[in-house]
């Protein structure tokens, strides 16, 4: 999708820290890192939040959530982690493309809101 940020970092017309790729999900460091590893895992195909996922693109949240665990492996969250997408405007969504927050490397907040 021409206007979306995360469009670009996957196309590669923005940098960023990437940590994972295979042929439908990126993963990339967040620029505003809110705990020790915070990484960003999206779909390559532009879907713009959770409200938009459909029989059409939901394989690509499944290689999302096949891949998280990889990804957490990979930066030592032996002890566990978090994992977050915000969705709309009371879900404070910044970025209008699917993505999953990974957090860990710390113990997180019990408070979720
Ligand atoms: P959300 O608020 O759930 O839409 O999260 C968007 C996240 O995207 C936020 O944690 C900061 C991150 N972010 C925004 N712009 C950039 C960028 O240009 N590069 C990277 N790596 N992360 C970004």
């Amino acid at each position: 999708m021409a206007d979306c940020l995360f469009c670009k970092i996957i196309a590669g017309e923005i940098p960023s820290t990437k940590v994972y790729e295979n042929d439908a999900v990126y993963a990339f460091r967040d620029i505003n890192p809110m705990a020790p590893t915070h990484v960003l895992i999206v779909p390559k195909t532009h879907v713009a939040s959770v409200d938009e996922i459909n029989a059409d693109n939901s394989a690509s949240v499944a290689c999302i959530f096949e891949v998280i665990p990889k990804i957490a492996a990979a930066e030592g969250l032996a002890n566990g982690y978090r994992v977050i997408t915000n969705c709309g405007a009371d879900g404070c969504q910044s970025v209008k493309h699917l993505h999953f927050h990974l957090l860990g490397g710390k113990k997180l907040s019990e408070k979720l809101d």
